[in-house]
């Protein structure tokens, strides 16, 4: 028989009937995928903070367009096989519960397999946390659990609810060094202001501070994330010629979200000895 979970947490399946954890606190109330370990949604007395695709899809071995996907070991297109999946696999796996304690708090797991080192020759151990009491708080933790050392990438790929993506703004990246990689992006923009949509954005931020906030007036709301050990930050709203070409999106979906993505990328990727970790830790306040 199963374990018993501890009060604030319960089995669910998700809208595409795959298991998943319903998580219940002070926060609100969170609900977790075991495929690719995956918050699929955070609401809260001001309702949806997080946001997902129109056309959702809840498939096998598969992301949901929205909700928190995870970024692991490489970001983006593979630099050398585009065969293999863009950002990684991790968001593929199939995860398993290794720990439920009251907070509610969970920690899901996984580890290296054929598949995964036919991809990525390399012994690893994931682990994430989610956790919900005054704030959502996710923490990524990568060990190399093998003899050599090991380069990756990582983020937590956070969609956002804005209501209306031409009046929000990013504020706490101003003045960093970024890389736009958008294919149709802003022609000029004012690297000292806060972070306005005025087009296909898709910019990668290094050396981030820690503490950003997301100001969505159409829905009278603001969302501050804290991070520890994120170097990178990547911000992205596909404006509405790429949302054509990206699955699972109604033609207007790309007015309604942005992506703030906390994560170690490029230039700031991980490099992990033999048995070393490292931990991305995540908090996000909505009010
Ligand atoms: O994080 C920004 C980005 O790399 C965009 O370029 C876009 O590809 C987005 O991620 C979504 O990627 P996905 O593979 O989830 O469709």
């Amino acid at each position: 028989m199963a374990t018993a979970l501890p009060i604030g947490i319960t089995w669910i399946k998700d809208r595409g009937g795959r298991a998943a954890l319903l998580l219940v606190g002070a926060a609100g109330e969170v609900g977790v995928s075991l495929c690719g370990a995956q918050v699929l949604w955070w609401r809260n007395h001001l309702g949806e903070v997080l946001w997902s695709a129109t056309n959702s899809e809840y498939l096998t071995g598969k992301p949901v367009r929205g909700g928190i996907p995870l970024v692991f070991p490489w970001f983006g297109d593979h630099a050398a096989d585009p065969k293999l999946p863009a950002h990684g696999f991790a968001r593929n796996l199939e995860w398993r519960l290794a720990r439920a304690v009251a907070g509610p708090e969970v920690v899901l797991e996984v580890t290296d397999d054929v598949s995964t080192r036919s991809m990525w020759p390399h012994s690893f151990r994931l682990q994430l946390v989610i956790a919900v009491a005054e704030a959502l708080r996710i923490e990524l933790t990568i060990q190399n659990t093998d003899t050599r050392s090991m380069r990756c990438e990582e983020a937590l790929h956070t969609y956002l609810s804005v209501g209306d993506v031409h009046s929000c703004s990013v504020h706490g990246l101003e003045g960093l060094p970024v890389t736009e990689q958008a294919t149709a992006p802003e022609t000029a923009w004012d690297r000292s202001a806060p972070l306005r949509f005025r087009a296909e954005t898709d910019r990668v931020f290094q050396g981030v501070r820690g503490h950003l906030e997301l100001r969505a007036p159409a829905l009278q709301r603001r969302v501050e994330l804290d991070t520890e050990g994120a170097n990178s930050t990547i911000v992205w709203n596909p404006w509405h010629a790429k949302t054509a070409r990206l699955s699972q999106m109604a033609a207007d979906d790309w007015q309604r979200f942005c992506c703030i993505e906390s994560a170690n990328v490029r230039e700031r990727s991980l490099t992990l000895a033999a048995g070393q970790q490292h931990t991305l830790a995540l908090t996000i306040r909505c009010r």
